[in-house]
């Protein structure tokens, strides 16, 4: 919890590898990939809900088998950690160019936990010109929201700060809603921090529409063949404190942390390749995650084959 939001998780995990690699002091090849895979490996079961880890992951490591000696393998990983590290900044700073456009002057926005995409297009719309005002909800039990108030109030946008619950209070005074993903599924449901389907729902009750701003690398392939997003579970003493929970032996405390937003309450995911319905998740998958797509078919294969 160092590290918060999917991007800026993907972007550390890649500067872990590239550290990694670099800082290895071994010479032979083969404790070098074995170094290698037991980090990647480790990395991904940091967070388990953030599709966009284990895509960065798979970037950085695709392509180590195939390196022909040591010193191009460590390279390869260094090289290629830079460019997603690249590559997600860019899209970023282009998702906030295209949602920006779909801010109008005069827009209030309510945004949900701590998202860098959806920030980015608020800001974005804000240095524009554009008169943006926000509703920030707090994010219980994290309070996420205060980072986004900073952010906010840092960038000069006028922000009214809200506790999770008063969100369907000020749903009629929204234009639009704003947030970001921890994954988008192949049929489009979005998994997103807890409160998130709340909010969409809220939203689609009361006719506002519902953006969704994520990078292509947060989009989940292996949903394709049936797999499903793992919803991490955190402790409960980040909602009740030991002592009050000790107090109260019959009570369990549930914290999930994130939930899933199904499709119909989303109106469009704003992508650095460009805005579209979130029935159209797939394409975003076969055209820029393909990869993994065959490596799933080359196990599923030798799986059946045994
Ligand atoms: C953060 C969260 C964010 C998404 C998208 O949860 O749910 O909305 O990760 O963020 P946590 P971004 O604080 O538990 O990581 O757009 O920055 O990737």
């Amino acid at each position: 919890m160092e590290i918060r939001g999917a991007g800026r998780i993907a972007r550390a995990a890649a500067e872990a590898l590239r550290d990694h690699a670099r800082e290895f002091s071994g010479l032979d090849r083969e404790t070098f990939d074995h170094a290698m895979h037991e980090a990647a490996e480790r990395l991904i079961a940091t967070r388990p809900t953030a599709v966009s880890l284990p895509n960065a992951v798979h970037r950085v490591m695709a392509g180590l088998d195939d390196a022909p000696d040591f010193a191009a393998a460590r390279e390869g990983i260094i090289r290629r950690a830079d460019a997603f590290i690249e590559s997600s900044r860019d899209a970023v700073a282009r998702i906030a160019e295209i949602g920006a456009r779909h801010i109008h002057d005069g827009d209030v926005i309510l945004t949900h936990c701590n998202s860098e995409a959806a920030l980015s297009c608020i800001v974005g719309a804000h240095r524009s010109g554009k008169s943006v005002e926000v509703f920030a909800t707090e994010v219980r039990p994290r309070n996420q929201g205060l980072v986004t108030i900073r952010t906010l109030n840092d960038a000069g946008v006028k922000t009214n700060f809200i506790v999770d619950s008063a969100v369907r209070s000020f749903i009629h005074d929204i234009d639009l809603v704003i947030v970001g993903a921890d994954a988008v599924t192949v049929n489009g449901a979005v998994v997103n921090k807890i409160g998130t389907s709340m909010v969409a729902h809220t939203a689609k009750e009361a006719r506002v529409n519902v953006i969704v701003a994520a990078e292509t690398y947060k989009f989940a392939p292996r949903t394709i063949m049936g797999e499903l997003i793992t919803i991490e579970e955190r402790p409960g003493s980040e909602v009740l404190t030991d002592e009050i929970a000790r107090a109260l032996p019959h009570v369990t405390v549930r914290n999930p942390a994130f939930d899933v937003t199904p499709a119909e309450f989303i109106d469009m995911i704003v992508t650095e390749e460009g805005a579209i319905p979130p029935q159209m998740a797939y394409v975003i998958i076969r055209d820029y995650l393909g990869w993994d797509l065959k490596e799933f078919h080359k196990g599923f294969e030798l799986n059946n084959r045994t």
